[in-house]
């Protein structure tokens, strides 16, 4: 029987009455329940399904119709995807929110009661794994044929509660009660070998036989992508590590060892258990270098199986696929692919290096060296020997390429390298990422810029060509239709359409409106919901919102700053006429990053204080939602008026939360850095308050002796809000970053203090003319329609990847 003739799986009906039956009968056949017995969780599950069927069968003609095409495909890898909670997007994307509605009445439940057992799969740590969830929404929304491949890992970022002292962390066992959005694919298993030795094979200079020490199954299961108005649904492929059968030693099971029994398939699970483990200890490096290899070796099979379903031989190969690297975590596929081409597909070294080479594609995230990968070579040695013999020859042939480029100039021959020589020889990941692909880029455009003038300058003197700039984007579907019902709803009265969402430079016929006094009081009002909603303070004072990892180079610890300074200002003269904040804080600090849990801490300590001082707290609240996550972010963002984003400039590669805020009408108070650049550029330097030293004025500074203690003595307020601190008021939290900020201030806080302090003046001032603060407000959204991932999956099609869309058609 060939589905394709005709004779397919019956359809999902679009009726009321199908969505009620189908409900029903998942209920009663793959549930095994029925309505009078039916818990939350069992209609939640039923419902799931039912939504699950409708994107299935689009799926199934997305399938048929990349089949028929045979297309170039994009294939991206990640270590991290942060997809958020699932269901909301699927009725959307499926249409079906209001059958599923009325139809989960009839068991008993209302639609929001079940989209609370939703839970987000917390696959990721922060703006690069929701980059990739955003990326492969607007890849399917776009009609790229498209797989997002990465690892089911057991426990996702971990949940973090706060209490006074701080955070402390819990495993994220997301997937404890199930998840009814995957689809296990056991029959794609593949297998990856780790350790061992190499052997050469007579007769060739530059195949091996790798015979590996150690071997793992690698089992996928998939979730669907479905695209917005459109029929495409892509997937999102994860791999999940076992123990082969021969890892569960059952004589050892039967004298009773039990331990030793399982130990193996222990330590095979052990590769997909966590997201990033510890990385304090060997082992813990190790572990993180297998999972990249067991994501990479996985997906790069599954890559190549896919290929030859519809091609033959090699000569196709790069034109049919091309392989985007989000960051240094999966490069050694460059490797990997290499190897199956040459040892195992017996391709020549160098057609297998050309096919290589114009397969990947590779984003760079970041600026801080100690963010740029290397791994100690005898690691690699250990764990894949024949990977590292690989990128030998591959940084032979290349640095000959150098030497003859630039005879003589053996500095650069060693600072591109991509071994790098010391006490301990390391392999640079960043330098074989950029030798081994097509094309490289950066996130935003002062980003790719100083990409190319600093960390990667020799690279972009060789090949300028090479590097390239694709600034991020966020979806407004998620960002803005699913967690700003009432503005989406605003939004599209106000255009007369709901086209905007899937074309988000149509913000832009927002401008004509931000003069018209009842749009703007309409505008307001929204604002003001959203902050009942969210309950984190008075709903009339100016919600200022810094939301993100904790990192010094973003300088949660200058917002603190600011937070004593006023806590000062309104002691000292209680009566005042002060404009009422709640400075909200959410977000997560790397468990093993002391100096960022001590951030946390401090805040938690300087929260409590504020709220039990009569005085002060009419006037400031300082809040810490704890967890945050993308479920999070959606309350969050369409509560805020201010965004902070005041990194140091030139440390923040892009910020993608700073174009979430905006598009939901917060002003940015913000730095000259990542992306703030653009967004000041698009709604205007009057709608946005800037303020510190430029990226060039904050390279130079340590080297000219930069002395935070010359700020200390300069400033009043600032020496009266470090001495608070030092004088442990707010506890040893306070005196280790007043300690940290007098000793190096690596990231210069201090010296843009009063520049930030002045602007928050500025912004108290705006706040007092409410209609002015709305006007910019709805400025901030009409011109941020250049963020959608939709234009930046758009630029990655046109100028990184060459892909056409493959249009789906609509079902008979
Ligand atoms: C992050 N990089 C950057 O720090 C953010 O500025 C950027 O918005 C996101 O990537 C997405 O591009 C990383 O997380 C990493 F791993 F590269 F450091």
């Amino acid at each position: 029987m060939d589905l394709r003739q005709g004779i397919g799986p019956r359809r999902p009906g679009k009726t009321a009455d199908e969505f009620q039956q189908d409900l029903l009968s998942n209920l009663f056949y793959r549930r095994g329940t029925t309505v009078e017995s039916a818990s939350a969780r069992d209609a939640y599950e039923t419902l799931s399904l039912t939504v699950r069927d409708r994107l299935a069968e689009r799926r199934s003609r997305t399938a048929a119709a990349h089949f028929a095409t045979n297309p170039r495909w994009v294939y991206y890898l990640s270590a991290e995807y942060l997809l958020g909670a699932q269901l909301e997007q699927n009725l959307l994307y499926s249409d079906t929110g209001g059958l599923a509605a009325e139809a989960v009445k009839t068991l008993g439940f209302s639609l929001e009661e079940l989209e609370d057992l939703d839970i987000e799969p917390g696959l990721g740590n922060g703006g690069l794994g929701r980059l990739a969830a955003c990326l492969v929404d607007s890849m399917a929304t776009r009609d790229i044929p498209a797989v997002g491949y990465g690892i089911r890992y057991d426990f996702g970022i971990f949940h973090q509660i706060i209490t006074e002292q701080g955070q402390t962390e819990r495993p994220d066992d997301w997937a404890f009660h199930g998840n009814p959005w995957e689809f296990p694919a056991p029959d794609d298993r593949q297998t990856v070998g780790f350790y061992g030795r190499t052997e050469p094979i007579p007769g060739s200079p530059t195949r091996k036989r790798w015979m590996p020490g150690e071997i793992v199954l690698g089992e996928p299961s998939h979730m669907l992508v479905p695209g917005y108005g459109t029929e495409t649904v892509n997937i999102v492929r994860l791999w999940r590590a076992r123990g082969s059968e021969a890892s569960f030693d059952l004589s050892r099971f039967s004298a009773g060892q039990y331990a030793e029994a399982v130990q193996e398939a222990v330590r095979a699970e052990n590769i997909s258990k966590v997201l990033y483990p510890d990385d304090s200890t060997e082992l813990g490096r190790e572990l993180r270098l297998k999972q990249q290899y067991f994501l990479v070796s996985c997906s790069l099979r599954d890559i190549i199986r896919r290929f030859r379903l519809r091609n033959e031989g090699w000569a196709e190969f790069a034109d049919k696929t091309v392989i985007q690297l989000n960051d240094t975590h999966p490069t050694i596929a460059i490797a990997e692919l290499m190897r199956l081409l040459v040892d195992e597909y017996e391709v020549e070294w160098d057609e297998a290096w050309s096919i290589t080479r114009r397969t990947f594609a590779y984003t760079c995230h970041t600026l801080l060296p100690e963010a740029l990968e290397t791994w100690p070579v005898h690691m690699f040695e250990r764990l894949l020997p024949r990977h590292l013999e690989i990128i030998y020859l591959i940084n032979m042939f290349f640095l000959r390429e150098v030497e003859a480029r630039f005879p003589g100039d053996h500095d650069r021959v060693r600072r591109m390298s991509i071994i790098a020589e010391g006490p301990e020889r390391r392999v640079r990941m960043a330098h074989l990422a950029v030798v081994g692909t097509e094309a490289v880029n950066g996130v935003a455009e002062l980003h790719s810029k100083l990409l190319r003038e600093t960390v990667l300058n020799d690279f972009a003197e060789l090949w300028p060509a090479k590097f390239q700039n694709v600034t991020n984007g966020v979806s407004p579907r998620r960002f803005v239709k699913i967690a700003n019902p009432r503005l989406a709803d605003l939004i599209t009265e106000g255009l007369g359409s709901a086209a905007w969402l899937g074309d988000l430079e149509q913000l832009a016929g927002l401008e004509a409106l931000a003069g018209d006094a009842s749009f703007l009081e309409r505008w307001r009002a929204i604002k003001r919901a959203n902050k009942v909603d969210l309950a984190a303070g008075d709903p009339d004072a100016l919600t200022d919102v810094m939301i993100k990892r904790f990192h010094e180079y973003k300088r949660q610890q200058l917002k603190l700053l600011h937070v004593i300074a006023m806590y000062h200002r309104i002691r000292a003269d209680p009566s005042a006429d002060w404009v009422p904040r709640t400075v909200l804080f959410a977000g997560k600090a790397a468990p093993a990053y002391h100096a960022a849990k001590e951030i946390i801490r401090l805040i938690a300590t300087i929260a409590a204080r504020i709220a039990a001082d009569p005085v002060v707290s009419p006037h400031l609240r300082v809040v810490f939602p704890e967890n945050y996550n993308v479920t999070l972010a959606e309350r969050i963002i369409p509560a805020a008026d201010l965004s902070e984003q005041i990194s140091l400039a030139g440390k923040e590669a892009s910020g993608t939360g700073n174009m979430k805020l905006a598009l939901n009408g917060a002003i940015t108070i913000g730095t000259l850095d990542g992306a703030n650049i653009e967004i000041r550029a698009r709604v205007g330097a009057d709608n946005f308050f800037l303020f510190g030293m430029d990226a060039y004025q904050a390279a130079g500074a340590h080297q000219q002796g930069y002395s935070p203690w010359a700020y200390y003595e300069a400033d009043g307020e600032l020496r009266a809000a470090l001495d608070t601190l030092r004088a442990g008021t707010f506890g040893e939290a306070g005196q280790r970053v007043a300690d940290s900020l007098l000793g190096r201030d690596e990231y210069l806080t201090l010296a843009d203090f009063r520049s930030y302090v002045e602007t928050q003046d500025e912004v108290d001032q705006v706040w007092r003319d409410p209609l002015r603060w709305a006007h910019m407000s709805v400025l901030n959204t009409a011109h941020s329609g250049f963020f959608s991932s939709d234009r930046t999956v758009a630029d990655y099609a046109a100028r990184i990847w060459r892909v056409a869309p493959v249009p789906v058609p609509k079902a008979d």
